[in-house]
């Protein structure tokens, strides 16, 4: 079943973070779609439950350098 979540993201600022983020969390096993959207700071998921945690996706981001806000 697929899952959709927005997460609030701060530290991103240009194509390149954009890049990062969707090459790092799109490789994850398990997510499906990753879209960035710089002016909302938001970066919207979708992703199978069943293959990949949302901490998992959370640490993926964060990993990059950014800042997943709850
Ligand atoms: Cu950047």
């Amino acid at each position: 079943m697929i899952e959709k979540t927005i997460l609030n993201v701060e530290g991103m600022s240009c194509s390149h973070c954009v890049k990062s983020i969707q090459k790092a969390v799109g490789s994850l096993d398990g997510v499906s779609k990753v879209d960035v959207d710089l002016a909302r700071k938001t970066v919207s998921v979708a992703y199978e439950k069943e293959k990949v945690s949302l901490q998992n996706i959370k640490e993926a981001i964060d990993d990059q350098g950014y800042d997943v806000m709850q």
